[in-house]
Protein backbone atom coordinates (compact mmCIF):
# COMPACT_ATOMS: atom_id res chain seq x y z
CA UNK A 1 0.00 0.00 0.00
CA UNK A 2 1.84 3.55 -0.28
CA UNK A 3 2.28 5.75 1.84
CA UNK A 4 1.95 9.49 1.70
CA UNK A 5 3.26 12.13 4.21
CA UNK A 6 2.83 15.70 3.78
CA UNK A 7 5.71 17.86 4.11
CA UNK A 8 6.01 21.91 3.57
CA UNK A 9 5.90 23.31 0.07
CA UNK A 10 8.49 26.08 1.34
CA UNK A 11 10.36 24.88 4.26
CA UNK A 12 11.15 28.08 6.82
CA UNK A 13 14.41 26.73 7.40
CA UNK A 14 15.17 26.40 3.68
CA UNK A 15 16.18 22.59 4.16
CA UNK A 16 18.30 21.66 6.61
CA UNK A 17 16.11 19.33 7.80
CA UNK A 18 14.34 20.95 11.34
CA UNK A 19 10.78 20.46 10.33
CA UNK A 20 9.20 17.54 11.69
CA UNK A 21 8.89 15.86 8.41
CA UNK A 22 12.05 15.22 8.64
CA UNK A 23 11.96 12.83 11.45
CA UNK A 24 9.30 10.73 9.73
CA UNK A 25 11.04 10.78 6.42
CA UNK A 26 14.31 8.82 8.84
CA UNK A 27 12.33 6.74 10.29
CA UNK A 28 10.77 5.41 6.91
CA UNK A 29 14.33 5.14 5.40
CA UNK A 30 15.31 3.60 8.82
CA UNK A 31 12.75 0.69 7.71
CA UNK A 32 13.02 0.41 4.24
CA UNK A 33 10.10 1.62 3.36
CA UNK A 34 9.14 3.62 0.19
CA UNK A 35 7.10 6.85 0.07
CA UNK A 36 5.15 9.57 -1.39
CA UNK A 37 5.21 13.13 -0.10
CA UNK A 38 2.22 15.86 -0.80
CA UNK A 39 3.72 19.22 -0.39
CA UNK A 40 1.21 21.58 1.10
CA UNK A 41 1.64 25.58 1.55
CA UNK A 42 0.88 27.23 4.50
CA UNK A 43 -2.39 28.35 3.55
CA UNK A 44 -3.96 24.96 2.32
CA UNK A 45 -2.61 23.71 5.80
CA UNK A 46 -5.35 25.26 7.44
CA UNK A 47 -7.79 24.26 4.74
CA UNK A 48 -10.80 21.92 5.09
CA UNK A 49 -8.94 19.26 3.01
CA UNK A 50 -5.82 19.16 5.40
CA UNK A 51 -7.81 19.60 8.84
CA UNK A 52 -9.76 16.45 8.17
CA UNK A 53 -6.56 14.83 8.45
CA UNK A 54 -4.56 17.00 10.71
CA UNK A 55 -7.02 18.40 13.18
CA UNK A 56 -4.58 21.77 13.98
CA UNK A 57 -3.43 22.04 10.66
CA UNK A 58 0.47 21.02 10.44
CA UNK A 59 2.38 18.47 8.80
CA UNK A 60 3.48 15.74 9.09
CA UNK A 61 0.63 13.96 8.33
CA UNK A 62 0.43 10.18 6.95
CA UNK A 63 -1.62 7.84 5.39
CA UNK A 64 -1.21 4.38 4.23
CA UNK A 65 -4.93 2.95 3.14
CA UNK A 66 -7.26 3.41 5.36
CA UNK A 67 -4.82 4.63 8.14
CA UNK A 68 -4.49 8.15 8.62
CA UNK A 69 -1.60 9.33 11.26
CA UNK A 70 -0.52 12.99 12.73
CA UNK A 71 1.74 13.92 15.48
CA UNK A 72 5.34 12.87 14.72
CA UNK A 73 5.77 10.63 17.82
CA UNK A 74 2.87 8.52 16.73
CA UNK A 75 3.43 7.87 13.52
CA UNK A 76 7.59 6.89 14.11
CA UNK A 77 6.09 3.98 17.03
CA UNK A 78 3.89 3.10 14.30
CA UNK A 79 6.14 2.55 11.55
CA UNK A 80 8.73 0.88 14.62
CA UNK A 81 5.90 -1.81 15.54
CA UNK A 82 5.12 -2.45 12.23
CA UNK A 83 8.77 -2.74 10.65
CA UNK A 84 12.16 -4.48 12.09
CA UNK A 85 15.10 -2.58 12.93
CA UNK A 86 13.76 0.23 15.45
CA UNK A 87 12.35 -1.25 18.45
CA UNK A 88 13.85 -3.91 20.23
CA UNK A 89 12.35 -7.19 20.36
CA UNK A 90 12.81 -8.04 24.14
CA UNK A 91 9.78 -6.36 25.97
CA UNK A 92 11.37 -4.68 28.53
CA UNK A 93 13.82 -3.05 25.96
CA UNK A 94 11.15 -2.52 23.62
CA UNK A 95 9.12 -0.13 26.60
CA UNK A 96 12.70 1.32 27.50
CA UNK A 97 13.08 2.96 23.78
CA UNK A 98 9.54 4.01 23.72
CA UNK A 99 10.20 6.10 26.99
CA UNK A 100 13.01 7.94 25.45
CA UNK A 101 11.21 8.39 22.53
CA UNK A 102 8.41 10.35 25.00
CA UNK A 103 11.69 12.06 26.80
CA UNK A 104 12.72 13.63 23.65
CA UNK A 105 9.45 14.63 22.90
CA UNK A 106 7.87 15.43 26.56
CA UNK A 107 11.09 16.49 28.76
CA UNK A 108 14.08 18.03 25.99
CA UNK A 109 11.87 19.31 23.11
CA UNK A 110 9.80 21.56 24.94
CA UNK A 111 12.68 23.32 26.61
CA UNK A 112 14.32 23.75 22.98
CA UNK A 113 10.77 25.32 21.79
CA UNK A 114 11.26 27.67 24.47
CA UNK A 115 13.90 28.57 23.05
CA UNK A 116 12.86 29.26 19.57
CA UNK A 117 9.72 31.04 21.02
CA UNK A 118 11.91 33.54 22.93
CA UNK A 119 13.79 34.23 19.71
CA UNK A 120 11.74 33.84 17.24
CA UNK A 121 8.66 34.68 18.50
CA UNK A 122 9.27 37.46 21.26
CA UNK A 123 12.42 38.36 19.90
CA UNK A 124 11.48 41.82 19.64
CA UNK A 125 9.79 42.16 23.11
CA UNK A 126 11.51 44.26 26.00
CA UNK A 127 12.15 41.13 28.26
CA UNK A 128 13.90 39.06 26.02
CA UNK A 129 17.68 40.12 26.67
CA UNK A 130 16.60 39.23 30.39
CA UNK A 131 14.25 35.94 29.30
CA UNK A 132 16.96 34.46 27.18
CA UNK A 133 20.03 33.17 29.51
CA UNK A 134 16.88 31.31 31.34
CA UNK A 135 16.04 29.62 28.69
CA UNK A 136 19.26 28.66 27.97
CA UNK A 137 19.91 27.57 30.93
CA UNK A 138 16.68 25.76 31.26
CA UNK A 139 18.09 23.53 28.42
CA UNK A 140 21.69 23.17 29.88
CA UNK A 141 19.81 21.45 33.07
CA UNK A 142 18.16 18.94 30.63
CA UNK A 143 21.34 17.89 28.63
CA UNK A 144 23.83 18.05 31.90
CA UNK A 145 21.69 14.80 32.74
CA UNK A 146 21.17 13.67 28.89
CA UNK A 147 24.77 13.99 28.78
CA UNK A 148 25.67 11.85 31.73
CA UNK A 149 23.27 9.44 30.83
CA UNK A 150 24.56 8.95 27.81
CA UNK A 151 28.55 8.94 28.76
CA UNK A 152 30.71 7.54 26.32
CA UNK A 153 28.04 5.21 25.00
CA UNK A 154 26.70 5.02 20.98
CA UNK A 155 22.81 5.10 21.68
CA UNK A 156 20.70 5.98 24.73
CA UNK A 157 20.29 2.05 25.45
CA UNK A 158 21.66 -0.36 23.45
CA UNK A 159 21.41 -0.57 20.00
CA UNK A 160 20.71 2.23 17.79
CA UNK A 161 16.08 2.80 18.38
CA UNK A 162 13.37 5.00 17.55
CA UNK A 163 13.99 6.83 21.06
CA UNK A 164 17.51 7.91 19.47
CA UNK A 165 16.00 9.23 16.46
CA UNK A 166 13.77 11.20 18.07
CA UNK A 167 16.43 12.36 20.60
CA UNK A 168 18.82 13.18 17.55
CA UNK A 169 16.04 15.01 15.56
CA UNK A 170 15.62 17.15 18.74
CA UNK A 171 18.96 17.93 19.43
CA UNK A 172 19.38 19.07 15.90
CA UNK A 173 17.24 22.07 16.76
CA UNK A 174 19.94 23.15 19.33
CA UNK A 175 22.57 23.21 16.63
CA UNK A 176 22.79 27.11 15.23
CA UNK A 177 22.44 27.97 19.23
CA UNK A 178 26.03 26.56 19.84
CA UNK A 179 24.67 24.62 23.17
CA UNK A 180 25.34 21.41 21.81
CA UNK A 181 28.41 21.75 20.78
CA UNK A 182 28.82 22.25 24.91
CA UNK A 183 28.44 18.62 25.32
CA UNK A 184 31.00 16.89 23.37
CA UNK A 185 28.70 13.72 23.83
CA UNK A 186 25.78 15.18 22.52
CA UNK A 187 27.75 16.84 19.60
CA UNK A 188 29.34 13.24 18.79
CA UNK A 189 25.85 10.95 19.28
CA UNK A 190 24.14 14.04 16.85
CA UNK A 191 27.00 13.21 14.71
CA UNK A 192 26.61 9.41 14.29
CA UNK A 193 22.56 9.81 13.77
CA UNK A 194 23.35 12.13 10.74
CA UNK A 195 25.88 10.04 9.46
CA UNK A 196 23.52 7.22 9.37
CA UNK A 197 22.76 6.22 5.87
CA UNK A 198 18.65 6.58 6.05
CA UNK A 199 19.34 9.75 7.88
CA UNK A 200 21.80 10.84 4.73
CA UNK A 201 18.83 9.81 2.36
CA UNK A 202 16.08 11.12 4.75
CA UNK A 203 18.09 14.66 4.71
CA UNK A 204 18.85 14.66 0.98
CA UNK A 205 15.16 14.09 -0.23
CA UNK A 206 13.94 17.07 1.66
CA UNK A 207 16.63 19.13 0.78
CA UNK A 208 16.15 18.35 -2.83
CA UNK A 209 12.42 19.72 -2.25
CA UNK A 210 13.70 22.69 -0.46
CA UNK A 211 16.95 23.56 -2.72
CA UNK A 212 14.17 23.69 -5.82
CA UNK A 213 12.14 26.32 -4.15
CA UNK A 214 15.17 28.53 -3.58
CA UNK A 215 15.91 28.66 -7.04
CA UNK A 216 12.75 29.98 -7.57
CA UNK A 217 13.00 32.93 -5.31
N1 LIG B 1 3.54 17.87 17.79
C1 LIG B 1 3.45 17.93 16.35
C2 LIG B 1 4.23 16.77 15.73
O1 LIG B 1 5.20 16.32 16.35
O2 LIG B 1 3.86 16.29 14.64
C3 LIG B 1 4.00 19.28 15.91
C4 LIG B 1 3.85 19.49 14.42
C5 LIG B 1 4.40 20.85 14.02
O3 LIG B 1 4.80 21.67 14.87
N2 LIG B 1 4.41 21.09 12.72
C6 LIG B 1 4.91 22.34 12.21
C7 LIG B 1 3.81 23.04 11.42
O4 LIG B 1 3.06 22.42 10.71
C8 LIG B 1 6.07 22.08 11.27
S1 LIG B 1 7.45 21.40 12.11
N3 LIG B 1 3.73 24.35 11.57
C9 LIG B 1 2.78 25.15 10.85
C10 LIG B 1 1.66 25.59 11.71
O5 LIG B 1 1.57 25.20 12.89
O6 LIG B 1 0.85 26.37 11.20
C11 LIG B 1 7.97 22.82 13.13
C12 LIG B 1 9.08 23.54 12.48
C13 LIG B 1 8.83 24.51 11.57
C14 LIG B 1 9.90 25.21 10.98
C15 LIG B 1 11.19 24.89 11.36
N4 LIG B 1 12.28 25.61 10.79
O7 LIG B 1 12.09 26.38 9.86
O8 LIG B 1 13.43 25.45 11.26
C16 LIG B 1 11.45 23.91 12.26
C17 LIG B 1 10.37 23.22 12.83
Amino acid sequence: MTITITAFERSPDGGKGLARDMRVRWALEEVGQPYEVRLISFANMKGPDHLAIHPFGQIPTYEEGSLVLFETGSIVLYLAEQHAGLLPRDSNARMRAITWMFAALNTIEPTILELTTAKILEGDKPWTEERLPLVKDRIRARLDKLSAHLGVSDWLDGAFSVGDLLMVSVLLRLRMSGILDEYQNLAAYVARGEARPAYIRAFAAQFAINAQDRTQV
